[in-house]
């Protein structure tokens, strides 16, 4: 028998109105179609949590103010198991720092039912959009846990990933999910994006479409 994952991505207070600082439109909206998801009778329920120090290398070094615009700037990081190797990643507001009220899940999601919680992207110089890898592709301490792993222990072969943001971190749990050997489902009602655009929603869909991920509805399960 196939057994399937529920992966909740990032469904915490800085990504939601009115007070996130990295709020995305709508965020909070989506809690409803999750906690419909939540009480399917998926095998296991994982959520991620954004959990960063204060000092972490994604956060606004430009002396902009606080907004949610990606791609603005960006900043160069090595990578920390290849000197040779860096890239450039978006910069963002200061969000979902550990331990403070913007880091926490909200509460319209009953964090009770979700098996695991998973913080990813805690160390200062690694930014972490799947809790499978950083953006180097790392996976060795690459989170607190080893979300792959557990998904095989429990024999998962299949996840469906919603949450926030669409064409951030759920694009990139599900193109690493999908790496991992998993069949993977993005389910569409699950998610909202900072970008619907070209080079964002669109540019997702494309990838996943690429990569055999398919977009699903709720109607559907
Ligand atoms: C995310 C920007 C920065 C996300 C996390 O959860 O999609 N986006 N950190
Ligand atoms: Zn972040």
């Amino acid at each position: 028998m196939t057994k399937s994952a529920l992966l909740v991505v990032d469904m915490q207070e800085d990504f939601c109105p009115p007070h996130g600082a990295l709020a995305v439109a709508g965020g909070r909206d989506i809690a409803s179609p999750i906690s419909r998801l939540l009480a399917m009778p998926f095998a296991l329920t994982v959520a991620t949590r954004d959990w960063h120090p204060i000092d972490h290398v994604s956060f606004d070094i430009c002396n902009q103010p606080p907004n949610n615009k990606a791609f603005e700037c960006s900043t160069m990081i090595s990578n920390p198991q290849n000197a040779a190797d860096s890239m450039a990643i978006p910069i963002w507001p200061v969000h979902c720092v550990q331990g403070t009220p913007g880091a926490e899940i909200i509460p319209e999601i009953n964090i009770s039912e979700v098996n695991r919680v998973i913080d990813k992207g805690q160390d200062k110089g690694r930014e972490m959009f799947s809790p499978f890898a950083d953006t180097f592709g790392n996976k060795s301490n690459a989170a607190s846990f080893d979300l792959a792993a557990y998904l095989n222990e429990n024999g998962i072969s299949r996840v469906f990933v919603v949450g926030i943001a669409g064409e951030h971190c759920v694009r990139c749990t599900a193109i690493d999910a999908k790496k991992e050997g998993f069949e993977v489902y993005v389910v569409e009602e699950g998610v909202k994006c900072i970008d619907y655009g070209e080079d964002g929603w669109e540019a997702t869909r494309r990838q996943f479409e690429k990569a055999g991920i398919r977009l699903v509805s709720i109607e559907g399960l």
